[in-house]
């Protein structure tokens, strides 16, 4: 049977496309594999213990997963222009990347699911994935022509870099493959230079434990130089996307409005519920809400208004042994480590007596 075109397939069942949305088209098998590249990046310890895809490189890493599929339609969702441009932050307030600032993979999603309406009504098997542990997103999109992956390991395409979102949809129906194309960045290296803590080699490969991306989504203790580097960010990190020409904008706009900001101090004053509510798109370890204060204190201290002292002190007393200790770090960087020793009076925790001694310690 010939195989069938997917722009009729659209038209002919009345799908909705919007123009932030773009398909690619794979005929599957392929022969890829990344189960090797992902295991190679566990084995060199580079995935800093995340679970994700890198709990089953075989699986998660197999690109033709189905016996059955004879297609995939990989869809990525473009936000580059659905987000506050300014890099600018107010004394007090935290930075989400741009990915997060909205639930954008509800768009991806609802466009998605119109497919599958679709492939439910004819009978047609399928099986999709979107940020899920067993499917590594990125497997198909240099295949389809949708463009490539560039050095900062992030899938780029023409005039919108690398500001998407990806999606998969394996289906038994042949649809005519769209052409791969031959992309490359060039001499460029804006990523890697740009990337605040060295994170990306001239390998393409990226050491997770040095990304500030990784680290504000770990449930792990974050190290202290690391609370540094991440400055006045709150969740996720766009350096290496903001350099990245492919992906830049000819209308340069400086915005002040904190729509896109966080206000910390009055986040880490918000009832537990209300910010899981809130945030219910990020990746919170356990759904632990002191995951999210954690990176409010941080981005604070690195980003204190006058009246920050005066909020740890509140702060600290209401707070988990576990945010304490980033509260302390916080006095530490204030320069403050020394006032705050009425605090540790009636301490019974040892971590946190050792803690406080060990910040006064690094105080020359
Ligand atoms: C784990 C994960 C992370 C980890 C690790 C990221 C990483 N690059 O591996 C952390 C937490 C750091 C992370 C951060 C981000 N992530 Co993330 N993440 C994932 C996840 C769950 C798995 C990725 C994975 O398996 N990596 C394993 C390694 C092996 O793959 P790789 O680095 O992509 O590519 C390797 C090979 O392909 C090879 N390679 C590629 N080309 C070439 C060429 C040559 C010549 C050579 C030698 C090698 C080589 O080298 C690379 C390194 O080993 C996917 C969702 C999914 N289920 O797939 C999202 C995903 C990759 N993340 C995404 C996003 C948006 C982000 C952030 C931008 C969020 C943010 N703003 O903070 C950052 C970007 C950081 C970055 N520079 O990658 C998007 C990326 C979309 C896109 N356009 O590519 C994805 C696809 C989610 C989605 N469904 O859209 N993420
Ligand atoms: S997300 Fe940030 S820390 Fe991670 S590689 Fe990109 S610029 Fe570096
Ligand atoms: S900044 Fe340059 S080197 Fe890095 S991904 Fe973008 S085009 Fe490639």
């Amino acid at each position: 049977m010939k195989d069938i075109n997917l722009n009729n397939f659209i038209i002919e069942n009345s799908l909705d496309i919007p123009l932030d949305v773009s398909i690619g088209v794979v005929s599957v098998p392929t022969g890829l594999n990344y189960s090797d590249q992902i295991k190679k990046v566990k084995e060199q310890n580079q995935h800093a213990n995340m679970k994700f895809t890198f709990s089953n490189p075989d699986y998660s890493g197999l690109v033709d997963k189905f016996d059955w599929a004879n297609s995939a339609l990989i869809f990525a969702y473009d936000y580059k222009n659905k987000v506050n441009t300014s890099n600018l932050t107010n004394i007090g307030y935290g930075q989400i990347a741009r990915f997060a600032q909205q639930d954008f993979y509800l768009p991806l999603k609802k466009i998605i699911n119109q497919f599958e309406d679709i492939f439910n009504e004819l009978n047609i098997k399928h099986q999709t994935f979107i940020d899920n542990p067993k499917h590594y997103d990125r497997s198909f999109f240099e295949k389809s022509g949708m463009g490539w992956q560039g050095r900062s390991t992030m899938m780029l395409s023409p005039g919108i870099g690398p500001w998407q979102l990806l999606g998969t949809v394996y289906v038994e129906t042949n649809f005519q493959s769209t052409d791969e194309r031959t992309y490359s960045c060039g001499e460029c290296n804006l990523c890697q230079i740009s990337c605040p803590t060295g994170a990306l080699d001239n390998e393409y490969k990226l050491d997770s434990n040095k990304c500030i991306s990784y680290w504000l989504q770990s449930p792990e203790i974050i190290p202290y130089d690391m609370r540094e580097s991440i400055g006045n960010r709150f969740y996720g990190c766009d350096e290496c996307l903001i350099s990245c020409p492919p992906g830049q904008s000819n209308k340069i706009k400086i915005k002040t409005k904190n729509e896109f900001q966080v206000n910390l101090e009055d986040l880490l004053e918000t009832n537990d519920e209300v910010l899981l509510k809130n945030y219910y798109w990020f990746y919170i370890p356990k759904r632990n809400v002191d995951y999210l204060k954690r990176n409010a204190v941080i981005a604070l201290t690195n980003n204190p208004n006058k009246s920050t002292f005066n909020f740890f002190l509140k702060l600290y007393t209401n707070s988990s042994d576990f945010l304490k200790t980033y509260i302390l770090w916080g006095f530490w960087k204030l320069g403050k480590i020394f006032e705050i020793s009425s605090l540790l009076d009636n301490e019974v925790n040892e971590n946190l007596k050792l803690e406080y001694e060990k910040l006064k310690s690094m105080t020359s």
